[in-house]
């Protein structure tokens, strides 16, 4: 067992084999155990940053138990912020709190997609605040047709790494978001939006 241990911990860092031999031969090998693990943690960190690289695209359809429905699409370049193209029809005119959600579960409608997605651990707020959940992509405005057609653009909602919103959803309010600010109990959590009208799971699609 201890030498598995010590096998998987030699291979990677590569580079780093020689100052830890170094001190191999003046502390007769005791302390090496200690230095490894340090310099092992560092490369794997750094390998795993260097794959990722390349676009990707997914799609979320919306619906819900009302005639409002959508489709939006998000692509992302590398590690770029991440657009959102956006298309939904059948709301009331005017504007329309616009979240991503943790879980993309729509078993019993979109309650279940559970509360905005958050990682970080922060209250509600604007998509422009620090202070933010990540999901939080403020309002969207429905036009004289109840149709909104709108691009945004977004740091905190990746496609990939440890925050994929992929298998996430999307959802679509009832009322507008008051971004935290509105002073009631439900600001600081949903912004007080309302009702979800329609939602949709973030899935992978082909660029
Ligand atoms: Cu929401
Ligand atoms: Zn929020």
């Amino acid at each position: 067992m201890a030498s598995h241990t010590f096998l998987s911990f030699s291979s990677p860092p590569r580079l780093l084999v020689s100052p830890p031999s170094t001190l191999r031969s003046s502390f007769g090998g005791v302390s090496l155990n200690l230095h490894r693990p340090q310099s092992v943690s560092f490369s794997a960190s750094k390998k795993s940053l260097t794959v990722v690289s390349a676009a990707k695209k997914a799609v979320a359809v919306l619906k819900g138990n009302s005639d409002v429905e959508g489709v939006v699409t998000l692509t992302q370049e590398d590690t770029g912020p991440t657009k959102v193209s956006v298309r939904i029809t059948g709301l009331t005119p005017g504007p329309h709190g616009f979240h991503l959600h943790e879980f993309g579960d729509t078993t019993n409608g979109c309650i279940s997609t559970g509360p905005h997605f958050n990682p970080n651990n922060m209250t509600h707020g604007a998509p422009e605040d620090e202070i933010r959940h990540a999901g939080d992509l403020g309002n969207i405005t429905a036009n004289a047709d109840g149709v909104v057609e709108t691009t945004l653009v977004d740091n905190q909602i990746p496609l990939t790494g440890p925050n994929s919103v992929v298998g996430r959803a999307f959802v679509v309010h009832e009322l507008k978001d008051d971004l935290g600010k509105g002073g009631h109990e439900l600001s600081l959590t949903t912004g007080n939006a309302g009702g979800r009208l329609a939602c949709g799971v973030v899935g992978l699609t082909p660029l």
